[in-house]
């Protein structure tokens, strides 16, 4: 190697690494068991077609979160008036919505699915928002996170899915709770969620982190 060469190599090694750690997190685990009712699954809504559960991809950066129902709490904190410990049974109590949302992952792949939750709206009422907060982290149980703006959150109605074609969101899937970010990349919908914080900074999470962008506008860029 001369010594002209060495820099050049270290470059193209660094690239492969930086790579790798940029999508090693977004690679397609396919998981064939079956946790979910089948039977209850609907493949079509308002006449559009569903991907089934079996054919949606699914990925996570320490797998499948093993989540028990009746000891679940939800923490929502931070820039509220009201914290709240929210259990499933409670979660799934709240008046529901069910909608007709496609998920894309920045990788380049999506499915089209109805999803059945609460709206965050319906939440931070009852947690009483502080004025002055603007975005929103959420923690998950696998040591993800990720945080979208107030703003966008509240304007879209957006939801905490506990349902998914119809069926329980099964556990490889997000059970109990999928946060269903509508027009945003896949790692802005958090999954295994356990903690809500209300701040009035911007944060970035785990994909975020090492690069991926913070807006995640579908479309729009991946990176910076
Ligand atoms: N807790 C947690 N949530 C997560 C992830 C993760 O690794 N952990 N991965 C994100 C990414 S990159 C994508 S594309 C979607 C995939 O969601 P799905 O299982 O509904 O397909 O989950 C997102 N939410
Ligand atoms: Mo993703």
């Amino acid at each position: 190697m001369t010594v002209k060469s060495i820099p050049i190599g270290l470059l193209i090694i660094s690239f492969i690494i930086s790579g790798f750690i940029l999508f090693s997190g977004c690679i397609d685990e396919s998981d064939t068991q079956q946790t979910y009712n089948t039977s209850a699954e609907v493949t079509e809504y308002e006449g559009r077609e569903l991907t089934p559960i079996s054919e949606q991809r699914n990925n996570a950066i320490r797998g499948t979160q093993q989540i028990d129902p009746d000891t679940y709490k939800l923490r929502v904190y931070g820039m509220v008036d009201n914290p709240m410990n929210i259990s499933y049974d409670q979660l799934t109590a709240y008046p529901s919505d069910t909608r007709f949302v496609r998920l894309d992952c920045v990788e380049g792949w999506g499915f089209d699915a109805i999803w059945t939750g609460v709206t965050l709206n319906t939440i931070f009422e009852e947690a009483q928002v502080q004025e002055n907060a603007t975005n929103v982290i959420f923690y998950c149980e696998d040591g993800y996170s990720t945080s979208l703006e107030l703003d966008y959150l509240a304007d879209n109605d957006i939801m905490l899915a506990y349902e998914l074609n119809n069926v329980t969101l099964p556990p490889e899937r997000g059970f109990p709770i999928q946060v269903v970010a509508e027009d945003k990349y896949g790692y802005k919908w958090a999954k295994w969620v356990t903690g809500i914080e209300v701040t009035d900074e911007p944060y970035e999470g785990y994909w975020e982190k090492v690069g991926y962008n913070n807006n995640a506008d579908v479309g729009g860029p991946a990176f910076g």
